[in-house]
């Protein structure tokens, strides 16, 4: 079992942890925990570099090592690092968990020293018909982020 962790800041207030887990060549499963998000949708995505010296802004395009166009997590044509949509509360906070076979913590593929990216705005999944749909799915400025790093 390989495990990790990424540990959410902004100067926003938005905090969180993001586990993930990995056994063997099974799918990788995230159990997140973030607080401090306005209610409602928020594009979530694994973004290609771990390098936060400008902030979110400095961790790279969507992970997208295949070379495709982005897209919902359950498409064939979609990023690695597509993973959908957070859904938060009224309460500010979301608590989820997601499952995808993309994001390996070993391997050529593997996530680790990548990125994972909060964004302000729901992603449309490729489907919005906006000229950054295809791209970054139109899910806005890059609100928290944290670097993907092995757990012991
Ligand atoms: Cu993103
Ligand atoms: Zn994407």
């Amino acid at each position: 079992m390989v495990k990790a962790v990424a540990v959410l800041n902004s100067s926003e207030g938005v905090s969180g942890t993001i586990l993930f887990t990995q056994d063997g060549d099974a799918p990788t499963t995230l159990n997140g925990n973030i607080s401090g998000l306005k209610p409602g949708l928020h594009g979530f995505h694994v973004h290609a570099l771990g390098d936060t010296t400008n902030g979110c802004m400095s961790t790279g395009p969507h992970y997208n090592p295949a070379g495709k166009e982005h897209g919902a997590p359950e498409d064939e044509v979609r990023h690695a690092g597509d993973l959908g949509n957070i859904t938060v509360g009224e309460d500010g906070t979301a608590s989820f968990t997601i499952t995808d076979k993309l994001i390996p913590l070993t391997g050529p593929q593997s996530i680790i020293g990548r990125a994972v990216v909060v964004h302000a705005d729901p992603d449309d999944l490729g489907k919005g018909g906006h000229e950054l749909s295809k791209s970054t799915g139109n899910a806005g400025g890059r609100i928290a982020c944290g670097i993907i790093g092995l757990q012991g």
